[in-house]
């Protein structure tokens, strides 16, 4: 199957089987193997999944890292049965929302890849990524309150920045999926591809990224999350400080010239 699990190598990185890396410089693809319960994201897979997204962000060859599951469910959640066993206190003491947190902070620009269920923790996930390249087949949902629990890992507040109140209120509320076309219309979907092709678009889109100035893009990525989490005149300071520090780069030397010499750059990373 084109864009499926078919095409995927061994990993090369890590020895999780939980989470699967192929290294395809400049990007690299994370997908997580839990095909069984849907990529429930239990502990040890988010541990994983950390551990590779941060080695790969130290990583200066990668430049752009697509992040996908399988073509039935990119995750569903967090692990119900590994959630029904643990106390407030055992959630605490673990930390275990700091791993979405964690993924929030690689400066790498991640691609979430999502096909068929995308929901609860699963959800959150995607939304953690810089955005979200989606197969028409993606169902994105938070049904955490059928559970009597709320969305605790940036959903009441990731959603509800993307797509507003009044639907982010009817998707919490109600527990009912967006599907691809509506979550793209709704403002929480960049891209909607055909179901074949999904995680070859997102390959696609990372190796686009991937094209640009390393710097820059790590820049322009914290710029654009800043406007999330500060005043307008918080971020445009932020944004011009960031663009001087661009400014300052060898790759911003590079670009400029590579232009005004008709030539394509070639980006360093510097
Ligand atoms: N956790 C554990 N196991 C799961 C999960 C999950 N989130 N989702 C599916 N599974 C398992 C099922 O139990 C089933 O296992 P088994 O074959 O052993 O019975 C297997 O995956 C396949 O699932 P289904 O047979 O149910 O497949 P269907 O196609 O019939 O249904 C659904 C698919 C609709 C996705 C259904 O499985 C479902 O409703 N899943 C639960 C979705 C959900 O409620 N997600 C939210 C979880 S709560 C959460 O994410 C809170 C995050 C808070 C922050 C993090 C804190 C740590």
């Amino acid at each position: 199957m084109a864009g499926g699990l078919a095409d995927f190598g061994p990993p090369s990185l890590g020895v999780s089987d939980l989470v699967l890396v192929e290294h395809d410089e400049p990007i690299a693809v994370v997908l997580l193997n839990r095909p069984e319960v849907l990529n429930a994201l239990n502990e040890q897979v988010m541990a994983d999944l950390v551990a590779a997204l941060t080695e790969l962000d130290d990583d200066e060859a990668v430049r752009c890292i697509v992040l996908g599951g399988s073509e039935r469910a990119f995750a569903a959640g967090a692990d119900i049965g590994e959630m029904a066993e643990a106390s407030a206190m055992d959630m605490y003491h673990a930390r275990r929302i700091d791993k979405w947190d964690a993924i929030r902070r690689i400066r790498t620009p991640i691609v979430a890849a999502v096909s068929g269920f995308c929901l609860g923790g699963g959800n959150e996930l995607a939304m953690a990524c810089d955005l979200i390249v989606a197969s028409e087949t993606a169902k994105f949902g938070q049904p955490e309150t059928g559970l009597g629990i709320i969305p605790g890992a940036g959903g009441t507040q990731r959603l509800t920045r993307a797509i507003g109140k009044a639907k982010a209120m009817d998707v919490i509320l109600t527990g009912r999926f967006l599907d691809a076309r509506e979550a793209e219309r709704a403002g929480l979907v960049a891209r909607v591809v055909a179901r074949e092709v999904w995680l070859e678009e997102a390959k696609r889109v990372a190796r686009e990224i991937a094209t640009k100035g390393p710097v820059a893009q790590r820049l322009a990525k914290e710029s654009v999350n800043r406007a999330y989490d500060s005043t307008l005149e918080v971020g445009l300071d932020f944004e011009r400080r960031s663009l001087y520090l661009a400014f300052a780069s060898e790759d911003a030397r590079e670009g400029l010239t590579a232009f005004v010499e008709k030539r394509e750059p070639d980006f360093e990373g510097r």
